[in-house]
């Protein structure tokens, strides 16, 4: 588009270009809590020998021997530190983060609700003072380009402060993923301003604030339907001007429900690729779900060492 011409837009075409960014760069130390689990230990080891994480498994030693011989693993060298107890286990790895010790916390065979609260913990979480917020990025067949969706999993109900600090968490990943001036759709039910729908009342006010340069490095635009934030054609149908429509890098979700039926029905009726991250936290944290197959975790992992530049 005209548009990119002028900025020299940088995009991620499929989430395979994640390797080009880190590949060669510095080892990141990731911290796995809990990491006693298959899937995810198939992706941290696959990405320790690409060379792109240095490893510390903190979980049950016994139990991750076990498996990684049973799956013909091979982690001569790996550094394993013994916790069979869970919550210990992450307790451990959260401190490990906050002092230093790594640039990237994964959560193994724990709930999400116990990592999130470790994280948050006061005294030793990992807290910066911002909100934390979920990133995800997608390949899907019929988009051209990767396209990156928050906030599908941690924020409920986010305000309009919210959001902005979503928008920003979200704009400085995709900064260091390579883009220049990334285009955010707010999402709402229709394009119109409705006074009874409160998302397109901040969706109208994060573009004019972004107009105003209250909030930068971005070009937003909202409120927009999913069909024109994503199709040229929809947009054109419906008469709307925007440098937006239909070339959207990031979709800004109204609320947890949309994002997360959003995220499933890439997943599970589009065959969508996924990698997602939680920024805002100290550092990048890989927060995948069981239901993330072991492509996803090694693709997370990825996004969390270009995240953590
Ligand atoms: N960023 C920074 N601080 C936060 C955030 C955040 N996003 N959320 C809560 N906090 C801080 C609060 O300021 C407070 O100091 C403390 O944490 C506790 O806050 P509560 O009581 O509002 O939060 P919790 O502990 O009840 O819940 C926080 C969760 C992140 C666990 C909660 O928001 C949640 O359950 N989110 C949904 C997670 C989920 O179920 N996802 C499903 C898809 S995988």
């Amino acid at each position: 588009t005209p548009h990119s011409i002028k900025f020299l837009q940088m995009v991620l075409k499929t989430l395979s270009d994640l390797k080009g960014i880190v590949a060669g760069g510095p080892r990141k130390k990731l911290i796995v809590a809990a990491a006693q689990d298959q899937h995810s230990l198939g992706a941290v080891i696959r990405a320790w020998q690409d060379s792109i994480v240095e490893p510390i498994l903190v979980g049950d030693q016994e139990n991750i021997r076990n498996i990684c011989a049973a799956n013909n693993y091979n982690i001569d060298g790996l550094t394993i530190i013994n916790e069979p107890d869970t919550e210990a286990a992450v307790q451990t790895s959260v401190k490990m983060v906050s002092n230093r010790q790594g640039d990237i916390l994964m959560k193994g065979k724990v709930g999400t609700s116990s990592l999130l609260k470790s994280v948050l913990n006061k005294e030793w979480g990992l807290r910066t003072g911002n909100l934390l917020s979920h990133f995800a990025l997608f390949e899907v067949e019929t988009y051209p380009k990767v396209i990156a969706v928050t906030d599908v999993a941690m924020n409920i109900a986010p305000n309009l402060q919210d959001k902005i600090a979503i928008i920003n968490n979200s704009v400085s990943c995709l900064i260091k993923l390579g883009y220049r001036m990334p285009k955010v759709a707010v999402l709402g039910a229709v394009e119109m301003v409705n006074e009874n729908m409160e998302a397109t009342l901040d969706a109208a006010l994060l573009s004019k604030m972004n107009q105003r340069d209250q909030i930068k490095n971005c070009i937003i635009d909202g409120p927009l339907a999913f069909d024109n934030a994503v199709s040229y054609e929809s947009a054109q149908h419906k008469g709307i001007r925007s440098e937006v429509a239909g070339d959207t890098d990031l979709l800004l979700m109204p609320d947890i429900e949309v994002g997360n039926v959003l995220y499933k029905s890439l997943v599970f009726f589009a065959k969508a690729k996924v990698a997602s991250v939680i920024l805002g936290a100290r550092v990048p944290i890989v927060l995948t779900s069981r239901s993330d197959s072991e492509q996803a975790k090694y693709d997370s992992i990825l996004l969390s060492a270009a995240a953590s530049k």
